[in-house]
């Protein structure tokens, strides 16, 4: 268990299956201060309760193109202040949002209205050829946004969530094409974003192969800014 001595707002970067759902969710069990929230989580959970929302990101996602930034940027900030997160002393993780310029400069500009801001980006880096494969054999229990993976990390019995016993299903936007188009979204977005980010000299690097190799030096990244 690691203890933070200043509040922390994380923000993770990477590639689709770069492992920024798994990296969070070993984070929250080694940091119990720490809460962390998922814009695809949150666009699944719409999607399964079949809002107006969630229809309408349905046909974004389904296409692996990213949403609107007004759209997605509403949608979160809303969460945020909803979660009390706006307010200063608050520690939190947030994966897959911001991940363009205007999102972080609109998170950027809320969060100073209310004194306070992200304070580390983490971008996880890791070799495309290592997650083409690792998302054909993903499985994910979208109420919670556990993820599972049928070789690295497979529910304990076939097909169900290891907590709930819930069924576990595919995501929509799992498929070598639609892949291949995210993979290409995250690109155009993520250089600039990284430019934005190292400019606020917040953005640091963690590489490897596989979530095991990079979790212990990205929990070292935060315990040697953040804690002990
Ligand atoms: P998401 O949901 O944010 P992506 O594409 O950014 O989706 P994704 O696919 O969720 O990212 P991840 O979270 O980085 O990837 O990876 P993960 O789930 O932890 O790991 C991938 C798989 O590999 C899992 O099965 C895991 O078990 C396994 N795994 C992990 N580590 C290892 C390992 O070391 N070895 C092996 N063998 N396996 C491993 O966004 C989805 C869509 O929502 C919209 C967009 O349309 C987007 O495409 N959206 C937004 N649109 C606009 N703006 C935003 N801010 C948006 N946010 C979401
Ligand atoms: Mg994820």
């Amino acid at each position: 268990i690691t203890r933070l001595l200043k509040p922390l707002r994380l923000l993770l970067l990477g590639a689709p299956g770069s492992g920024k759902g798994t990296q969070t969710s070993m984070l929250l069990k080694q940091i119990p201060q720490l809460s962390s929230l998922s814009s695809g989580d949150i666009l699944r959970q719409e999607i399964k309760s079949e809002s107006t929302l969630g229809r309408k990101a349905a046909t974004y996602i389904a296409q692996g193109k990213l949403l609107p930034d007004d759209l997605i940027t509403q949608l979160i900030t809303f969460r945020l202040s909803k979660m009390g997160w706006l307010k200063p002393p608050a520690t939190w993780l947030l994966d897959g949002f911001p991940r363009t310029t205007a999102q972080a400069s609109t998170l950027d500009g809320i969060l100073k209205q209310h004194n306070t801001d992200l304070n580390l980006v983490v971008e996880l880096d890791v070799p495309e050829s290592a997650i083409l494969e690792r998302i054909e054999n993903r499985y994910v229990h979208v109420p919670s946004g556990r993820v599972y993976n049928l070789q690295y990390n497979p529910p304990k019995v076939p097909g169900l969530d290891d907590i709930t016993g819930e069924p576990l299903t595919k995501r929509l936007d799992d498929t070598v094409e639609v892949f291949k188009k995210r993979l290409e979204e995250f690109k155009k977005a993520n250089e600039p974003l990284k430019v934005y980010y190292k400019k606020s000299g917040l953005l640091c690097t963690v590489s490897g192969e596989s979530s095991d190799i990079i979790f212990p030096k990205l929990l070292n990244l935060i315990t040697s800014k953040f804690g002990q």
